[in-house]
């Protein structure tokens, strides 16, 4: 493990949101597969944190239980872990910042601020169509915690799109389609033409 990041300025974010079962982790594998960019899901991070038995694990067992979010402090310490260990400098951050708590402690502790946001605007009735028909056993991809996490999006991660969208940095994408579709207007955005 390198004892920092390399010049935060040589590093590549791209923050990867929208509401439960919007996409976000299907299309981050097919931008991987295509532009080379490390994958970090912070729901995955989150899970295996809980699972590998850590201090924070019922706490974190509870939140993601309950559709609430896990205190900065501890996302943020995950997320810097696994930039400095992957050998890459392009980096798609899925499912973070999902509140301004979240996008003030990201940026203070890194230093990073995002090239863009990647947003997959979906309905709630087709998210929730996906979600119920994932069967991965996720204990919050069931119908009480998934109301609960469409309000906690609607509440505390829209207004973090919002305050990027005064930035000009959001790139807004229909995600309602078929995956293959989405994808087809997702390159374009990582296509060295684009801009
Ligand atoms: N699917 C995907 N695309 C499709 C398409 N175009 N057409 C038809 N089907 C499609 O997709 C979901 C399902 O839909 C899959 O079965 C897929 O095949 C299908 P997926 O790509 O997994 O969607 P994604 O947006 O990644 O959904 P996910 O459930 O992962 O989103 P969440 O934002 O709810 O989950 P996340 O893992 O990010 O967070 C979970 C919890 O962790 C949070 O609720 C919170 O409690 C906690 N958390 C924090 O506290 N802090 C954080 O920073 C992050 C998470
Ligand atoms: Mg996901």
């Amino acid at each position: 493990v390198k004892e920092s990041l390399p010049n935060e300025k040589t590093i590549k974010v791209v923050f990867v949101l929208g509401g439960p079962g919007s996409g976000k982790g299907t299309q981050c594998a097919k931008i991987v597969e295509h532009f080379g960019f490390t994958h970090l899901s912070a729901g995955d991070l989150l899970r295996a944190e809980q699972k590998s038995g850590s201090e924070n694990g019922t706490m974190i067992q509870n939140m993601i239980k309950e559709g609430n979010i896990v205190p900065s402090e501890v996302t943020v310490k995950l997320l810097q872990r696994a930039m400095l260990e992957s050998n890459n400098d392009k980096f798609l951050i899925d499912g973070f910042p999902r509140n301004e708590e979240n996008r003030a402690a990201f940026e203070r502790v890194t230093r990073i601020t995002p090239e863009f946001i990647l947003f997959f605007d979906c309905a709630e009735k087709e998210m929730e169509r996906r979600l119920l028909n994932r069967n991965q056993g996720r204990e919050d991809d069931n119908i009480e915690t998934i109301r609960k996490r469409f309000n906690v999006f609607m509440e505390s991660s829209l207004p973090v799109v919002e305050y990027y969208g005064k930035e000009g940095k959001v790139q807004k994408i229909d995600a309602g389609k078929p995956a293959d579709e989405v994808f087809d207007t997702v390159k374009i955005l990582f296509s060295p033409a684009h801009g």
